[in-house]
C-alpha cells in the first residue's frame, strides 16, 4: 500500500489541522486521540511518510527507530501511566491494514492507560 499524503496524520504533522501535541521532537509527534477511550489515549506517531508499523520495519532508519521507541517510554512516563515511574500500567496497540482495522494510514501507536483497559482481544463489533 502506498502513502496517502492526504491522510488526516498528514495533515496534522503539516500543521493544516489542529491537535492537542503532548510531545514532540525532530522524527516524533504524540498527541491526544480525538476520541479518547481511556482518560490517557495518545497517538504517537513517525514525523516520517510510514502507513503502518510493518512499513516503518521495513524502511525506517535506525535513528527513527530509536526516536519512536524512546518517544513511546517518554510519553508513558509524562502520563503517569508508566510502571517504571510508578503508574498503573497502560497498553500499546497498532492497527494495521483491514484485518487490524486501521482507519488513518499512517503509523501511529495508541498509547491507553488511567483505567483498566480490559482483556486484550474484543469479539469484533462490526
Ligand atoms: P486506528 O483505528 O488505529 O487507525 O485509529 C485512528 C485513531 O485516530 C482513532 O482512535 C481516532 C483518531 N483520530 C482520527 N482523526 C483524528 C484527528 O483529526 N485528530 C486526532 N487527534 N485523532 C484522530
Amino acid at each position: 500500500m502506498s502513502y496517502d499524503d492526504q491522510n488526516i496524520f498528514a495533515k496534522i504533522l503539516r500543521g493544516e489541522i489542529p491537535n492537542d501535541t503532548v510531545y514532540e521532537d525532530d522524527h516524533v509527534l504524540a498527541f491526544r486521540d480525538i476520541q479518547p477511550q481511556a482518560p490517557t489515549h495518545v497517538l504517537v506517531i513517525p514525523k516520517g511518510a510510514y502507513v503502518s508499523f510493518d512499513d516503518f520495519a521495513e524502511n525506517g532508519s535506525d535513528e527513527e527507530f530509536a526516536a519512536y521507541v524512546r518517544a513511546i517510554g517518554k510519553v508513558a512516563r509524562q502520563e503517569r501511566v508508566a510502571p517504571v515511574a510508578g503508574g498503573n500500567g497502560f497498553r500499546m496497540i497498532s492497527n494495521a491494514g483491514e484485518d487490524g482495522v486501521q482507519e488513518v494510514p499512517h503509523l501511529h501507536m495508541h498509547i491507553l492507560g488511567g483505567r483498566r483497559i480490559g482483556r486484550m482481544i474484543q469479539p469484533p463489533r462490526e
